[in-house]
């Protein structure tokens, strides 16, 4: 049966795309590329990856029924909501619900990710402490988090219904504490991240790959 490959490992940009593969079903298969190790940089992955970053993903049954290989978080989700059908709004009967769910994975991938990913480097894995790069990333993820917490209040979900923009921003959230967050100054992120952990293919989802 085809099958489509992931290469992953435990971190928010692969696991937004272990949630979408378990929330549409899709069968696939981990394979776990461990950055700490430097794997990234091996050539098997820099073909598929030539960013050396993961996730990525090979298809087998692609649009040709050719297989195609992805990388760029943003990029693979779309891949698979077309290829589902679901969690991004058809662009000819739901033009606005589409760029709706366009906008907030812009978004994420732009800001929600780079800037936390930053807060992340400099508050936790810097050698050496830096006032001025925590001060700015952890200043610019809060502003971030303010931006979510806003289009959250009243919501259920980022957009108009459960979409990839939900689960490119939830592991991201969840990392809250490397960004120097905590739940209860946002509460309607807090309200809504709570909800989307219950969901089964969210928790299978956060769990990929297993090795960590
Ligand atoms: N824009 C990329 C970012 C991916 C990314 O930053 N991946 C990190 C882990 S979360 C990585 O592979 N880092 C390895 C490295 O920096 O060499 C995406 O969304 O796919």
């Amino acid at each position: 049966m085809a099958m489509i490959d992931l290469y992953t490992w435990g971190t928010p940009n692969g696991r937004k795309i272990s949630i979408m593969l378990e929330a549409c079903g899709f069968d696939y298969r981990i394979f776990p590329v461990n950055i700490g190790k430097r794997e990234q940089f091996l050539p098997q992955f820099l073909a598929l990856s030539p960013n050396n970053r993961i996730p990525a993903i090979v298809d087998h049954d692609g649009p040709d029924g050719n297989a195609i290989s992805l990388f760029e978080s943003g990029a693979i989700l779309i891949y698979l909501a077309n290829k589902g059908g679901r969690y991004l709004p058809d662009v000819s009967s739901d033009p606005a619900g589409h760029y709706q769910v366009q906008q907030w994975l812009m978004w994420q991938m732009g800001g929600f990710g780079p800037m936390l990913g930053q807060a992340h480097h400099f508050r936790r894995f810097a050698k050496e402490q830096v006032p001025y790069s925590i001060k700015r990333y952890s200043d610019e993820s809060r502003r971030l988090w303010q931006v979510l917490d806003k289009q959250l209040t009243g919501r259920e979900y980022v957009c108009d219904q459960l979409s990839i923009a939900d689960f490119a921003i939830y592991p991201w959230a969840m990392r809250h504490e490397w960004q120097g967050i905590q739940w209860d100054e946002f509460p309607a992120v807090a309200q809504w991240a709570k909800g989307m952990g219950e969901y089964d293919f969210v928790k299978r989802g956060m769990a990929v790959p297993e090795t960590l």
